[in-house]
């Protein structure tokens, strides 16, 4: 396994596969545990990929050099504090992170949060001080798995493959393919997961399922059950839309089985995603999902945990991704990220983006490349070393083969190393030195949580009280042949045939944020009063708050209600 052909797929996915190429072609790698000799069909897109060879000039192709030049110049002649570094993630190997050590060290203003799983990452970080998933071993071993705000067989497809002949219940608004599989789907209305927690943990008490010995070791457990006992138990039906003999049939599953919740994003894509992801890990709490030898509980957890930060420059000149207004600066360099598609409120972001000298670096023409006056290309997974560590798991993949040959193109580290160079700021540490580091170390990642600290206090504003009857819950979720932006688009809104609408009839959507035109497709598999939108979409986000959660700076999609009429 030491020779050089090993590739890792880049791609914003809890999997982090690894790849090999084995007689000239790329394989899934038989050895890699959660691979196990399979690729997905984004990874076969991305190989698709008409990836940018040439760098631009507002429109003209123009040689590497000449577009270096024109970047320092431009960094040169503009006080930092007009500029802004806006980082995506559509490549997720340690090396996308050099170039923020150059901008934060030039003094440009960058960005805080996430448009992605934050308010999540903060909610159970309050209550467990780590995010750390449990060994990949546990969720194999275990007997049922719930999979909560999760599209769990699409999203994390090779996690899913491993543990697929599992007894699953699913609690999502939408019919996914995880929830047809499952033994119960709880299909409760957006944004009242808080509150099935409660009431889960209500029954578990009943059902004498609480974990004496950890409630012990902890704190607050007291108050988070005077939480669950402050209304009536009938009342959670009509507000969570699930009923209680589901409720009942939830714990028959369980009972006595050795099990697993997987949450995903879809549970804290609002304003309080803090506080109701911690309703649901303390039920976990509860029940004594935590510190097992087998089960647990699984988010996105954070990758780089035991790890050194080998590109950590610290600045305290940071603005809330959620809440970038590109109009504020003279000049915006946008890396691996397509925010006129991906980034709330899409209106504010175009508009933002045409007041601006705006540069993207990046591998392919996206979206956002309209807007863009310059336009670096990046050399692609295939050209340069790198190291991928994920979200979903304790393994990495390896990713060592290069291309030194390519001269219209730049790595990050290599359009850092030389940024840092004109600027006379400090050299990187070495390009091999970073890779064997991420490589070799085997870090400690400890999963056990001491001093638990369940929810205390629950302050969570519903949205099914604002909710008019004639107005849909917002969905923007993840699909199979798609990642985020990338390969391919997708402008329907799915709504349930009770809607009234028909296939093919276009729709003005309006939210409060903003409003556009969709194309109808019905869907039962739809919740009634809910209106889907897949992240390829290019218009969801005219709809989205351009506000940050309570916590994290982190993106609040599903906060908001919509109206929709025919065009
Ligand atoms: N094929 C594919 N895989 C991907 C990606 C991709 O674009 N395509 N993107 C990658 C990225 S960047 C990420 S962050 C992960 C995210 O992957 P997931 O964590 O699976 O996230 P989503 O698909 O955004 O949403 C998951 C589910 O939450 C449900 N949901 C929405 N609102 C609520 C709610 O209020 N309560 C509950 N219980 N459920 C709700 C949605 O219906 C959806 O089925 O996937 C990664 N993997
Ligand atoms: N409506 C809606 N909006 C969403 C979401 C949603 O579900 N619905 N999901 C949110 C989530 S979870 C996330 S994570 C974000 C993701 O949003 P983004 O970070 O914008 O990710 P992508 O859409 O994948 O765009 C990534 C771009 O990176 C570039 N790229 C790929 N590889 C490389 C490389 O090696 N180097 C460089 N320099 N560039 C590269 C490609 O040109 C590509 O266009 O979107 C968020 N926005
Ligand atoms: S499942 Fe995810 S990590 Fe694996 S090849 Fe597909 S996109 Fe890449
Ligand atoms: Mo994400």
């Amino acid at each position: 396994m030491n020779s050089n052909n090993q590739i890792a797929c880049p791609l914003d996915c809890y999997d982090a596969c690894q790849a090999q190429i084995i007689d000239g072609k790329i394989k899934g790698s038989k050895e890699h545990f959660t691979t196990n000799g399979k690729l997905c069909v984004n990874f076969a897109n991305l190989l698709n990929e008409d990836f940018l060879d040439t760098a631009k000039f507002q429109g003209k192709d123009i040689s590497l050099d000449n577009a270096l030049d024109i970047l320092v110049e431009k960094l040169k002649q503009t006080p930092a504090n007009d500029t802004i570094y806006y980082k995506g993630s559509g490549n997720l190997g340690v090396m996308q992170g050099a170039p923020k050590t150059f901008f934060t060290r030039y003094g440009s203003v960058l960005t805080k949060g996430s448009l992605c799983d934050g308010a999540g990452g903060a909610g159970l970080e309050m209550g467990r001080k780590k995010v750390v998933n449990p060994p990949i071993e546990n969720l194999k071993n275990s007997d049922v798995i719930i999979v909560w705000g999760r599209n769990f067989s699409i999203t994390s497809p090779h996690m899913y493959n491993l543990v697929k002949d599992k007894t699953f219940i699913t609690i999502d608004p939408i019919k996914t393919e995880i929830a047809k599989k499952s033994e119960l789907h709880m299909q409760l209305n957006p944004k009242t997961d808080h509150e099935l927690a409660l009431l889960l943990t209500r029954f578990a008490y009943m059902e004498d399922l609480e974990d004496e010995e950890f409630i012990k070791n902890s704190q607050g457990a007291d108050w988070f059950f005077d939480l669950a006992k402050s209304r009536p138990v009938v009342s959670y039906e009509q507000t969570t839309g699930v009923s209680l003999t589901d409720v009942t049939k939830f714990f028959e599953i369980i009972k006595d089985k050795k099990v697993s919740i997987v949450m995903g994003l879809g549970v804290q894509k609002y304003y309080e995603g803090a506080q109701i992801i911690r309703a649901i890990d303390s039920f976990a709490a509860y029940i004594g999902l935590h510190n097992k030898d087998v089960g647990g509980v699984w988010y996105l957890g954070s990758s780089m945990y035991g790890y050194e930060k080998k590109f950590d420059a610290v600045s305290n000149n940071k603005v809330a991704i959620p809440e970038v207004d590109f109009s504020k600066y003279k000049v915006v360099f946008i890396q691996g990220a397509n925010p006129v598609v991906t980034a709330p409120n899409t209106k504010k972001i175009v508009e933002g983006l045409k007041k601006s000298f705006v540069i993207y670096f990046g591998t392919t023409i996206n979206d956002t490349c309209e807007y863009a006056d310059l336009i670096i290309p990046a050399k692609t997974f295939l050209e340069k070393k790198d190291v991928r560590l994920s979200y979903g798991h304790e393994l990495k993949a390896i990713n060592n083969i290069e291309d030194k040959n390519i001269k219209n193109k730049i790595s990050e580290y290599e359009l850092s190393s030389y940024l840092n160079e004109c600027f006379g700021f400090e050299p990187l540490e070495g390009e091999d030195s970073i890779i064997e580091y991420y490589t070799n170390t085997k870090p400690d990642r400890d999963h056990i949580i001491e001093d638990f600290e369940f929810l205390e206090d629950l302050e969570v504003e519903n949205l099914y009280e604002e909710k008019e009857d004639e107005e849909f819950y917002l969905i923007t979720a993840k699909s199979k042949k798609t990642l985020n932006s990338q390969f391919g688009t997708d402008n329907n809104i799915y709504l349930n045939s009770s809607s009234g609408y028909k296939t093919g009839d276009e729709v003005l959507v309006a939210s409060e944020h903003g409003e556009a035109k969709f194309t109808v497709c019905l869907d039962d598999n739809v919740k009634e009063n809910c209106a889907l939108f897949y992240s390829s979409n290019k218009k969801a986000n005219y709809l989205t708050p351009f506000k940050s959660d309570e916590e994290a700076h982190s993106a609040i999609y599903h906060e908001a209600l919509l109206t929709i009429e025919l065009c």
